[in-house]
This record gives C-alpha cells, structure tokens and sequence, in this order.
C-alpha cells in the first residue's frame, strides 16, 4: 500500500518534552506546570510522572539512531520552555539550550529534519504563578522564549511550530482541571485561548521578522470533527456548538483575522468574552505556511440529556458526546473513526483555502501484548495506522493539500493525566531498563515509507 503519495510527501514520528526527556532537575531546568501538577495526589493514574520518563535526554544519540532507522524523513519534538529559560522569562540558559543545539545537529547528521515545536505544554511554574495563560504578559514572555529558541536553531531548522493543541493548554487546563495547571474556571479557559493564540502571532511575527532563509510557520490544532448524532435541529446546534469551541475559535481568528460570530454569541449567552485589544487580530492572523492537524478520532453530539432536556442544570444548551455506534475503541476509550479523519482534511481545505496541511500527529493507544521474538505484535495499532494513512490518501485524492504525516508517537511515553499506562508508541519502552523495542506497527510503517519512495 503506497496510496501514490509523492516523493515529497514527508514521513515523520513525533513526540514532546516533558513526555519523553526526563532529567527534570538537570542543567539548570526548573519545574514547569506538569512537574508541579504531577504531585498533586490523584492528578495523575498511578502516580507517575516526568522525571525519568524515556530518559530521552540521556539517550537521544542512539534515540536519533532509532528514527533514522525507520526511514522517516522527519522528527517532530517539543522544546522544553524551562529548559531554555529557566522560570520563562530573563536569559537564555545555555547549557539547556545546548540540549536541543546537538539534537538539531544528529538529526541533520543522520539525514532528518528537524521539525520544532515551541510549545508542547510545559509552561514555567513562575509563569502560572503570575497568571498563567489567562494573563496576557505570558502571550509576550513565549514570544521573547521562542525567539531565543529561533536565534540559536534557525540557521539549521526550517519547521517551526509555534503551539501544540492549544485547546488542551486552555480547555483541558483552565476549564477542565484534568491538565495542569489544574484550575477550573472557564472564564480562565476563554482568556488563555486568546492568549494562546497571541502568543503565536507575536512569536510568529518576530520570528518571520528574524528569518534569513525560507522558513515555514505554524501552528498545530487538535481537531475532532464533530458531527451531529442525527439530524435533529438540536443536534445539529450541538455540533456547531462544539465545532465553534473545539476548533473555529482557533482557526477562524488564524486565517480569517475574526472569532467565528456564533461563539462570540454562544460566550455572550455565557457573561463572558474574549479579552480582545485593538491590533491582536492581525497579530493572531499573521500568515501561516503550515496548518498542522492532530487527529486521534471523530465525535457526534447530541443536543438532549440522556433523560431528553435540552437544557443542562444551568439552563445553558446540551452539548453532549454520544458514542458513534459500532466502533472499535482504543485503550483511551476512543472510537476508531478513519473516514472522519478524512472528512476532517477535506472540511479545511474547503473552508480554509491555500492553508498546507500537515498531520502532526495520528496514532492509538492499545493494550499491546507483552514483546516476544524481538518484537510487540500491536496488530490494533498497525490497523489504525493503516486505516487512517488510507483516509489521508483518500481526502488527497479529494483534493486537500496534505503534505505529510506524523506518527505519534516514535515511542511509548507519559501519557500525561494517564501516566504510563496508555502506550501510543510504534516503538516499545520498557521503563525498568528503557530498552527500546520496535513493535510490527513501527516496521509496517517503514515498510510502507520505503515502498512509497
Ligand atoms: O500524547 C498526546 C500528545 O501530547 C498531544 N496530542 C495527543 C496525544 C495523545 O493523547
């Protein structure tokens, strides 16, 4: 199965930094949100944290040997923000930043690209103290970190990422609670989008403002594709509700310069409403080259309680999650939904035109069976993987301008609130010795890189 894709279409795995580095402690990085989250009791299934994770920052030579040797062209990874600039604001941290500077240069050397994102979560702890997202000084100290990030690696990185899935920093962090920092409050999560999102457009204003060679720029949204259970007015209102929130507040002020006008309603009805300034909008809708879409699975809303309301017990409109009938589910519980995904890239490419797409992220989690014979025999994952590169091929050949996919993830890691429980990794951690092991899924998917070329 190649599915045609062209010789430029990039192959990549992914991960982030506090999910994989460990060595929270070491050359002078200090603790970001997780760390500190990680120790609140019950935050986090069995306890674990990032500390150690895959040692990653211990290993990363022979983890770089690792990607080379499944083909890819591309390796998507996170900067760590008190790693480079311990407490978020002030001076670079060299010998931090030196981390990243001799990942760069094994990637190059091994034939990879580099591909970096900014910001994968890990907000300094000082940060949050003095407000977190919700306060707009954070929007302007990510921009003064990713241009100390932009100086040192520009001369030999072309990709970069400014955000990683904002709507978890936000939703998942400020309104939710089940993130760090932890805190639920939504008019918090309403102002840390905004601020997200300026944070972006002041990074990506300065660092195009900096390029001397031709970079590309973006972003990265998780996005679900959100449809009505039926065709019922109601569910279809609960659909666009969750579509407003989950992804056209984001992508509607990126590419169109405005916040969609039915959740500016949708707030309104609410009391509360983006922190908005005179100006952010065109900060927020500087130029993207790159959209990039993490896609994990599809949803359908109903717009009715289970006991058939339509309204909740503050009197606001049901939005609710209804399981898509007769699916597979991962070990997250989530529903195997590949004709979503392509439903999903051809919908951006429709209603977000001359945006590139590139799926940052695509993967499952399952129960994997233990390794045997020098391998894992993760056959749920290798379908997923599958199916869902198929449903990439298929929205192309639809016509959306998807340029390359990104498994996540390279390797079994922290799966944040989850811990170490749920493994999405096509290469097997074992965590007492941090072997690594290459499931059937990581040499599918080198198989199929190598047939596509
Ligand atoms: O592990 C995460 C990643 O950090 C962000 N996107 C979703 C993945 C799976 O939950």
């Amino acid at each position: 199965m190649s599915h045609g894709f062209p010789a430029s279409f990039q192959w990549g795995v992914a991960t982030s930094a506090y999910q994989i580095e460990g060595a929270v402690a070491e050359d002078g990085r200090t603790p970001s949100i997780w760390d500190t989250f990680c120790r609140v009791p019950g935050a986090i299934d069995g306890g674990d944290n990032g500390d150690v994770a895959c040692d990653h920052y211990h290993r990363m030579p022979a983890d770089v040997a690792l990607i080379k040797s499944l083909g890819v062209d591309t390796y998507r990874f996170s900067v760590s923000w008190p790693r480079v600039q311990p407490g978020g604001r002030g001076p670079v941290n060299p010998a931090g930043l030196a981390f990243y500077d001799r990942l760069t240069d094994e990637l190059l050397g091994a034939g990879l690209n580099p591909w970096v994102t900014l910001y994968h979560w890990d907000l300094p702890q000082e940060l949050e103290d003095a407000g977190g997202w919700p306060a707009r000084d954070t929007a302007y100290r990510f921009a003064d970190y990713a241009m100390l990030v932009f100086d040192k690696l520009s001369d030999r990185v072309d990709a970069w990422t400014t955000l990683n899935e904002p709507w978890c920093s936000a939703w998942l962090g400020y309104f939710e609670g089940v993130h760090a920092p932890g805190r639920r409050s939504f008019d918090d999560a309403i102002a840390a989008v905004h601020h997200l999102l300026l944070g972006h457009g002041l990074a990506t204003q300065r660092m195009r403002a900096a390029a001397t060679r031709d970079h590309t720029f973006g972003i990265t949204l998780n996005m679900g594709q959100a449809d009505p259970a039926t065709d019922s007015p109601l569910d279809v209102a609960a659909a666009r509700r969750a579509d407003g929130m989950g992804t056209r507040i984001y992508l509607d002020p990126l590419h169109k310069g405005a916040y969609p006008a039915d959740v500016v309603a949708d707030l309104a009805a609410r009391g509360t409403s983006l922190p908005i300034r005179d100006g952010d909008l065109d900060i927020i809708s500087t130029p993207l080259d790159v959209l990039g879409v993490n896609f994990y699975f599809g949803q359908d809303f109903s717009g009715t309680s289970p006991a058939g309301s339509e309204t909740d017990e503050a009197g606001r409109p049901v939005v609710r999650e209804v399981p898509i009938p007769d699916r597979p589910r991962t070990a997250m519980g989530w529903p195997v939904t590949p004709e979503r995904f392509t439903k999903l890239l051809v919908r951006l490419h429709r209603d977000y035109p001359g945006l590139p797409l590139i799926v940052t992220e695509n993967g499952a989690a399952f129960d994997d069976p233990p390794p045997a014979d020098g391998t894992v025999a993760d056959l749920d994952r290798l379908d997923y993987l599958r199916t869902h590169i198929a449903a990439v091929a298929d929205a192309r050949a639809q016509g959306a301008d998807v340029r390359g996919y990104f498994a996540w993830s390279l390797m079994d890691n922290f799966e944040w609130a989850y811990g170490y429980a749920k493994r999405f990794g096509i290469v097997h951690v074992d965590y007492e010795t941090q072997q690594r092991t290459l499931k059937q899924s990581a040499q599918w998917y080198r198989d199929l890189i190598s047939r596509s070329r």
